[in-house]
């Protein structure tokens, strides 16, 4: 029972877009329990693409070329030409409040690191462009480029919360200024480079996941119980500039009501787009 040494995280009603307020007022204050789970299901499946896939333009004119090279794609959407599979989504539990511990850490990655220590890094990229996090731990952020990368988190009001100067390649940098910070889903970007965009999110409890190149995404040690499965990706038109910056439109998301039973899978397919964009 060395996990149900109980511990009770201040924590957020999770994902409630446009809800504000702090951790301190307990109206959206949630508490989540690490229990030891022994009976957990698992939450498996895919997210694909429905229909004829955006072809969104690359970004060219980049600062620092010879590192970030001439070009760079859009992370905004990404689709597998051939499965239809999609990339970047978040899946999460709804709501949840006794379960697995969550990591001791949460990193986010930019650059490429050459000792391939940390996989799939790319030059002038974070490598978590979806990152979620569970607020009670920390946040570790490691820049391997010999360039400054800046990784500038908003909140749902689009105002910076925390603004990282990452100018010492491979040194670490742990924090928990984002446990209070911010509501739902949000963009944070590098402020130099105008394709670094992402979006985080801070979790009271570890039940999420984002799909890989393959669309695939696994929750595991899921109490057995009823839960809302939301999946979200993020809008991929752009409406208007930040700077160098595009602004998308609104996300796309689906809820799924699901039924996790002891020791067993249940197997969830998610189709996007929610609704029909036009890319000129
Ligand atoms: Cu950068």
């Amino acid at each position: 029972m060395s996990r149900a040494k109980a511990l009770t995280y201040c924590a957020v009603a999770m994902l409630v877009m446009g809800v504000t307020g702090t951790c301190s007022r307990p109206v959206f204050a949630e508490q989540y329990q690490v229990i030891e789970v022994t009976d957990g299901g698992t939450i498996k499946g895919v997210a694909s693409w429905n229909g004829e896939i955006p072809d969104l333009s690359p970004f060219g004119d980049l600062i620092h070329p010879e590192v970030c090279g001439e070009t760079q794609p859009s992370s905004a959407l990404q689709v597998h030409p051939q499965t239809k599979r999609v990339r970047w989504v978040l899946v999460y539990l709804d709501r949840i409040e006794k379960g697995k511990a969550p990591a001791e850490k949460y990193w986010l990655h930019m650059g490429q690191d050459r000792t391939n220590k940390v996989p799939n890094t790319e030059a002038c990229q974070f490598t978590e462009h979806i990152f979620p996090f569970v607020r009670s731990q920390f946040v570790a952020m490691i820049n391997f480029d010999s360039i400054l990368h800046n990784p500038d988190f908003y909140d749902e009001k689009r105002t910076s919360v925390l603004n990282m100067v990452m100018h010492t390649p491979n040194r670490e940098i742990d924090h928990t200024i984002l446990q209070y910070e911010g509501r739902g889903v949000m963009p944070f970007q590098c402020d130099i480079h105008a394709h670094m965009n992402g979006y985080w999110a801070g979790f009271h409890h570890p039940y999420f996941a984002v799909t890989d190149v393959d669309g695939k995404f696994q929750l595991s040690g899921v109490p057995p119980g009823k839960y809302t499965l939301v999946a979200w990706h993020e809008g991929y038109k752009t409406v208007r500039m930040d700077a160098t910056h595009p602004i998308y439109d609104r996300p796309h998301v689906i809820q799924k009501e699901i039924e996790v039973k002891s020791n067993e899978t249940v197997d969830v397919h998610f189709e996007f787009p929610v609704r029909k964009v036009t890319i000129e």
